[in-house]
């Protein structure tokens, strides 16, 4: 039954500027106050802005104690304010699973340790309205996670919600049919993902096997398609420990665009802003000097350091003096971040799929993985990892099957691993449409910490000692990282199948900047024939061929629009309209001229022609 809780997750804000008492303050916050609703266990973020009239240094955002274990800010400290210039504050609200249903106020202030004590900005005023889960009400939004209720099987991963199970229903069933079931099994709901038609249950377990076993049971309901465990994915970065560069630093900071042979393609195309890549990531500096999203659709997330880094290797400006190149200079790039730091709620993440798939994006860029392979979970049993490996299918292809012709990229990961068990990489094994992308190095060696196997494609990556799933450290052979674009307009040097798979996403949209008509599974298949052999074995016999973007745009240019490798058309049943033969591209595939109109009027018997043709 709805309207128990009337709205969750909301985030309403009030419009007007602090107005001054008495002296004016320093710094003026865009709202007046916050304030959220939110049921225990879960999580959400929100962001506001403040102006200073005047030049600042050194100032701490700050917390009051009330309100301290359930609010952080990201930044929480400025080295600098330019008077004038506006500066975000993004807050994340997490509501301990423990926390008492309730109303909780405090403040969050501006404080300066070279400004004398006392009110120079004043406090923003934060509420938050504390609700509990029911059995009878399913709020209609995903819920997050709240920060507690992240759990490792392991201190390293994998990562899930605790006492959380989805169940995706199959189309039909009635909200009534699943609210039975959640008080059939003492269930409580924490929200919903509508374009799965996924369901989040609060159901205690005491740890994944206990989950299964659950999972197991709720397949009884015949309603239910599958039901699987709420994990999050893991961001492919590996962090660098020691940058010890002896090349020169041009060089450093282009390997991996030059061993893809960017330059050479960016002679044919530098990508075309009609053409929608979306990246789902961590977070994002949306103010990025070197990155342009499109301002109507994207979502920053919490930290903006993995998703600016991987973005920038897709789609950061080219040619505008600053920063680097991405692999296309020119997108419609959407940016819809995680609110939380090197991790994403995968139905958060799917659900942003899905957002991006009705936002027109032909490529997704997913750089986080989790690998169920025995060598990563030596604890668990073969039924349980097998039983895993069956709901993380079911789990992905959902929507890589719901949009067969949009291009899903995934890093293969960082476990040095057979990528058969790594989700969601391992659909490019078995998915048409699914692009796993393995890393290397400067070389075009196997970076020492990549995944391998079936893969679609290597990329660079980069390299250094990592620490693997099973606790060992990777052996590099060099330690050259890729430049990236990092928050606050600066850059850096990272390394990670993470930073392989952008290098991909981009060519793939710059491909389709040169012939718009390519399908999904045209674009896997182009970037693995022309892909550059190295005569390298990965450790599972496996050719490691490495991307060239030059040879995959010649071969997209080669296959034009409406040039169809088609004996005949064959129309059925009532047609209102008409179709003729014609060749777009004067390139010579048709010997014939442009010939012959069919007319296809409603209830006309079945017709059948030959030659290239269009609708
Ligand atoms: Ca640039």
């Amino acid at each position: 039954m709805r309207g128990a809780i009337r709205l969750l997750a909301v985030i309403s804000v009030a419009s007007s500027f602090v107005a001054p008492s008495s002296a004016i303050p320093t710094v003026s916050w865009s709202s007046s106050a916050v304030s959220i609703i939110l049921l225990t266990g879960t999580l959400s973020s929100s962001h506001i802005t403040f102006v200073s009239t005047q030049n600042l240094e050194n100032i701490d955002v700050t917390i009051v104690p009330a309100l301290k274990p359930y609010v952080s800010v990201f930044p929480s400290h400025y080295a600098q304010l330019v008077g004038g210039l506006s500066y975000e504050v993004r807050i994340l609200f997490s509501i301990p699973a423990t926390t008492l249903p309730g109303m909780y106020s405090g403040t969050i202030k501006l404080s300066s340790n070279t400004k004398p004590p006392g009110v120079f900005a004043v406090p923003l005023s934060v509420s938050i309205t504390v609700q509990q889960p029911t059995s009878t009400f399913i709020p209609p939004d995903i819920a997050l996670p709240s920060l507690d209720r992240v759990v490792g099987v392991t201190s390293s991963g994998p990562f899930y919600a605790s006492n959380e199970l989805l169940i995706s229903v199959i189309p039909g069933t009635t909200d009534a049919q699943v609210e039975g079931l959640a008080a059939a099994e003492k269930a409580l709901f924490l929200g919903q993902d509508r374009p799965s038609h996924t369901y989040q249950l609060l159901i205690p377990f005491s740890d994944l096997h206990e989950a299964i076993t659950l999972i197991q049971l709720l397949h009884s309901y015949k309603f239910v398609g599958y039901a699987i465990p709420a994990f999050f994915s893991q961001s492919q970065v590996t962090f660098p420990n020691d940058a010890s560069w002896n090349l020169d630093v041009r060089f450093t900071r282009s390997w991996g665009q030059e061993t893809i042979h960017l330059p050479s393609a960016w002679d044919l195309t530098q990508g075309d802003t009609n053409v929608t890549l979306a990246v789902i990531d961590g977070g994002f500096d949306l103010n990025h000097e070197d990155l342009k999203p499109a301002a109507e659709s994207s979502t920053p997330g919490f930290d903006p350091t993995h998703g600016t880094e991987v973005a920038s290797l897709a789609a950061a400006t080219g040619d505008n003096i600053v920063g680097l190149a991405g692999a296309m200079w020119k997108s419609h790039l959407i940016l819809l971040g995680s609110d939380y730091q090197d991790i994403y709620f995968d139905l958060h993440a799917r659900h942003n799929m899905y957002v991006a798939i009705a936002q027109g994006a032909r490529i997704i860029n997913y750089s986080y993985a989790r690998n169920w392979s025995s060598r990563c979970n030596p604890t668990m049993s073969e039924a349980d990892r097998l039983s895993l490996v069956a709901s993380e299918t079911q789990f992905w292809q959902q929507v890589v099957q719901f949009a067969p012709n949009v291009l899903f990229v995934f890093a293969a990961g960082n476990d040095h691993d057979l990528v058969d068990s790594v989700f969601p990489a391992t659909l490019g094994t078995q998915d048409a449409n699914v692009n796993t992308v393995a890393g290397t190095d400067l070389l075009s060696n196997e970076a020492s910490y990549s995944n391998y196997g079936r893969v679609s494609i290597w990329a660079p990556g980069g390299d250094q000692s990592t620490r693997l799933c099973d606790g060992s450290s990777s052996s590099p052979v060099s330690t050259a990282h890729i430049w990236v674009a990092q928050p606050q307009n600066s850059y850096g040097f990272v390394s990670g199948t993470s930073y392989s798979a952008p290098f991909v996403s981009g060519v793939a949209g710059l491909m389709l900047s040169k012939n718009s008509s390519l399908t999904a599974p045209e674009i896997k298949n182009f970037i693995d024939a022309t892909a550059d052999p190295t005569g390298q074995l990965d450790p599972s016999g496996n050719d490691i061929r490495v991307l060239n973007a030059f040879h995959a745009i010649q071969q997209a240019i080669a296959n034009p629009e409406f040039d169809f490798a088609l004996d005949s058309l064959l129309v059925v049943g009532n047609v209102n309209g008409g179709a003729g033969f014609f060749d777009d591209f004067n390139d010579g595939s048709l010997t014939v001229p442009p010939t012959s109109n069919i007319n296809c009027n409603l209830n006309t018997a079945p017709v059948s022609e030959s030659g290239g043709f269009y609708i």
